[in-house]
């Protein structure tokens, strides 16, 4: 007899059919933009077009919340994608922009049900941020699209 197995569900990174917001933070956008412009490079290259993306600049990582929640109750996106650059050196609220962002961004996922990604960088330096932004260790906005494409078809199979 063979043993019995279980059911798996993993979501596939074809992103055909699927529509994603970005909402990225203008508060050091010298190194946003590259995670936008990755994140963009990435979606296409899995099959989700730009025409298919809304893209919403807020004015820093703590206004993510915000306008993620509102992209999500609007209900014709299949998943969100928050970028932006918290770096330590430049504000005593690094902690509470950090940790607000953080949580507002994971609330947005839970009670919403629509797959909401954090590609914010939290880091000591720029050195470290750009770094994370294309340079060597990758770019958080090409694994962050990767990530929503995941959780889009994984969500529906659900
Ligand atoms: N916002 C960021 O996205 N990154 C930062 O490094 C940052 N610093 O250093 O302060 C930052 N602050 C702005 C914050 O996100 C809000 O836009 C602001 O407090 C208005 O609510």
């Amino acid at each position: 007899m063979p043993r019995a197995q279980p059911r798996v569900f993993r979501g596939s990174v074809n992103g055909h059919g699927r529509r994603v917001a970005i909402v990225a933070g203008r508060f050091n956008e010298y190194v946003t933009k590259h995670l936008v412009d990755g994140c963009l490079d990435s979606l296409e290259a899995h099959g989700v077009p730009r025409d298919r993306v809304d893209l919403v600049w807020v004015p820093g990582a703590f206004e993510i919340p915000t306008a993620a929640r509102r992209l999500a109750k609007r209900g014709d996106v299949d998943a969100i994608i928050a970028l932006g650059c918290v770096i330590r050196g430049e504000t005593p609220h690094f902690d509470h922009v950090c940790r607000e962002t953080a949580r507002g961004i994971a609330e947005v996922g839970r009670r919403t049900g629509v797959p909401t990604i954090f590609g914010v960088l939290t880091v000591d330096s720029l050195e470290q941020a750009i770094e994370r932004a294309g340079a060597k260790l990758g770019n958080k906005g090409r694994e962050a699209a990767e990530a929503a494409i995941e959780m889009a078809n994984l969500v529906r199979s659900l």
